[in-house]
């Protein structure tokens, strides 16, 4: 017999591991482990969430008649996936373990590399079907080319998917609607609130225990809204298509004080651990679309943070693994600062981001790149860090997802292999989209007193010092000329605020 093991990010039905096994003869391994729980301190209702996604999966493979082998935390002596199928392997007399390619390259490279000698028999690896985009064919496309743009990467996806396609041609006749999609919130139309799931006694146990077991880890569990099961997660895709999507695109980059999701979808946590696919969310989005009940812009905007971005990154992850996780182009010293971890700051639009990120689990993209990562940007913060960060509080975080949009996106540390510019911004560009500013300590409108905006002198600090590698970028010539054509005294000044406040980041 053999046996497959099923990732606590594998939670769907047409998992290759599933398609390869037969439930007459062979058995599956499902384990929850301290070494993925901890090894980064991972938010609460992160691990609540996928240990009982993880139990309710575990249940409906039973229901279809396959013998789980569950092992539920703190109810067994090991430590991590390896020790609990070797168990398994050891009791059942298994031939063979049979495994879908992880999504992390820390655990794969244990798969492939340590575990057939551990375990004793052979491994087989299948690869992950579950993306629109597979490894072997985002290395043709990236093949010989010099820097890659998603943009065209998500144009040859709208070509070979057929989403919002006329033919050979876009729907509406332009790729990318993204131009009209950066409007702030005022109030236009209400925020619909996001839908609320029955809770059974297996979230109930697992809640309790994530309490109990994980109290040294961030993040509240007070306000646990997360779906645990594919029939709740295809409810919570549906209420986004009829009550959010329509204004998806119009404030998809705007912040709100107080409005932890605004029209964002929240689906990412599903997407990532297979409760959801991504053809099953852009179809869902599109037949709104066709059906007159979103606008193109929205509709637009969604399906290409889907099948463009969210493939992009993964298509970039696994090319480029190991190398891409070592990239500090910018030469950053500087240790997180420990607000990310408490919470604690006077600046209003951080200490939103990090209480949206500690309530939920979750912050948009918008607080993820233009505050929380823009901030870590601007000063110099360590890559690593900033990285371990963000793998560890979001509930959809996972290295192949997470590695690329933090380290490339909002770093630059790759260079600018990901992205052309860096997203760097001034306080300008948070109070443009937000009302945070207005109940904020520090005065957006300076940049060198003593309650100056902190991202406006932190701005010009990291234009000016890293003048030699941005220079000459034809996107970035603007930024420059504006620097230069300051007059010396108030550019002294500017810097001289943010020296002082690079010195003493704790004290924001
Ligand atoms: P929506 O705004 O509703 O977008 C729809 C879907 O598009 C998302 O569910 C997601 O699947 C996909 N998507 C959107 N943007 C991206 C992107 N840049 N990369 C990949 N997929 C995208 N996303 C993760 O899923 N996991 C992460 O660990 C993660 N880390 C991030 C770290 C940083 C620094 C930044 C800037 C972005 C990160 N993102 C990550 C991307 C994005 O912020 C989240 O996917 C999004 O906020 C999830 O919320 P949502 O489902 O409401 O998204
Ligand atoms: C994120 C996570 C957590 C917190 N716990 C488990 C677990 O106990 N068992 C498990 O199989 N998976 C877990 N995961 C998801 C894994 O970390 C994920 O499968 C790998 O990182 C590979 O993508």
């Amino acid at each position: 017999m053999r046996l497959g093991l099923i990732l606590g990010d594998q939670l769907s039905l047409d998992l290759p591991t599933l398609a390869a096994l037969d439930p007459a003869t062979d058995r599956l391994v499902m384990a929850e482990v301290a070494e993925e729980a901890r090894y980064v301190p991972h938010h609460r209702q992160k691990i609540a969430f996928l240990f009982s996604a993880m139990r309710h999966f575990a249940r409906e493979l039973a229901q279809r008649g396959w013998e789980v082998a569950y092992y539920p935390f703190g109810e067994h002596p090991h430590h991590s996936l390896w020790e609990a199928l070797a168990a398994e392997v050891d009791a059942r007399g298994a031939a063979e373990v049979v495994v879908t390619h992880a999504g992390e390259y820390r655990l794969q490279t244990q798969i492939t590399g340590l575990w057939p000698a551990r375990l004793g028999v052979p491994v087989t690896c299948l690869e992950d079907s579950r993306f629109l985009c597979g490894r072997g064919d985002f290395a043709a496309w990236a093949q010989g080319r010099k820097q890659l743009r998603m943009e065209y990467f998500y144009r040859e996806m709208r070509r070979r998917t057929g989403l919002l396609m006329d033919g050979d041609q876009p729907v509406g006749g332009a790729w990318n609607l993204d131009a009209s999609n950066r409007q702030p919130y005022r109030g236009q139309v209400p925020i619909p609130p996001l839908p609320r799931f029955a809770r059974d006694t297996i979230d109930a146990e697992v809640l309790a225990l994530v309490a109990r077991e994980f109290a040294d880890h961030p993040g509240r569990l007070d306000d646990f809204a997360w779906a645990t099961t594919r029939a709740d997660a295809l409810l919570a895709l549906d209420h986004f298509i009829h009550h959010r999507l329509a204004h998806f695109g119009d404030y998809q980059d705007a912040m709100v004080s107080g409005e932890d999701w605004l029209f964002h979808s929240a689906l990412s946590p599903y997407l990532n651990c297979g409760l959801l696919a991504p053809a099953e969310v852009c179809a869902a989005a599109e037949a709104a679309f066709r059906a007159g009940r979103a606008p193109l812009n929205a509709v637009e905007g969604f399906i290409r943070q889907i099948i463009g971005w969210r493939e992009y990154v993964r298509g970039i992850y696994w090319l480029h693994m190991p190398a891409y996780a070592a990239g500090n182009a910018l030469g950053n010293r500087r240790p997180l600062p420990g607000f990310y971890w408490s919470g604690d700051t006077a600046m209003h639009c951080v200490k939103e981001a990090l209480r949206n990120t500690f309530d939920h689990g979750y912050a948009h993209h918008i607080q993820r790149l233009m505050v929380t990562g823009n901030f870590a940007l601007l000063a110099g913060v360590i890559p690593e860090e900033i990285c371990a960060w963000y793998l560890a509080v979001y509930a959809d975080a996972y290295d192949w997802v997470e590695l690329p949009n933090t380290l490339g996106m909002v770093m630059h540390a790759d260079g600018g292999y990901l992205g052309s510019k860096p997203y760097a911004a001034s306080g300008n560009y948070i109070h443009k989209m937000s009302d945070h500013c207005r109940h904020c300590a520090y005065n957006v409108k300076t940049a060198s007193d003593a309650d100056s905006c902190p991202f406006n002198s932190l701005y010009w600090h990291f234009i000016a010092r890293h003048r030699a590698r941005f220079a000459a970028n034809p996107r970035m010539a603007m930024i420059y000329r504006t620097l230069d054509k300051m007059p010396l005294a108030r550019r002294e000044a500017v810097l001289a605020r943010a020296e002082a406040l690079l010195d003493d980041l704790e004290s924001l």
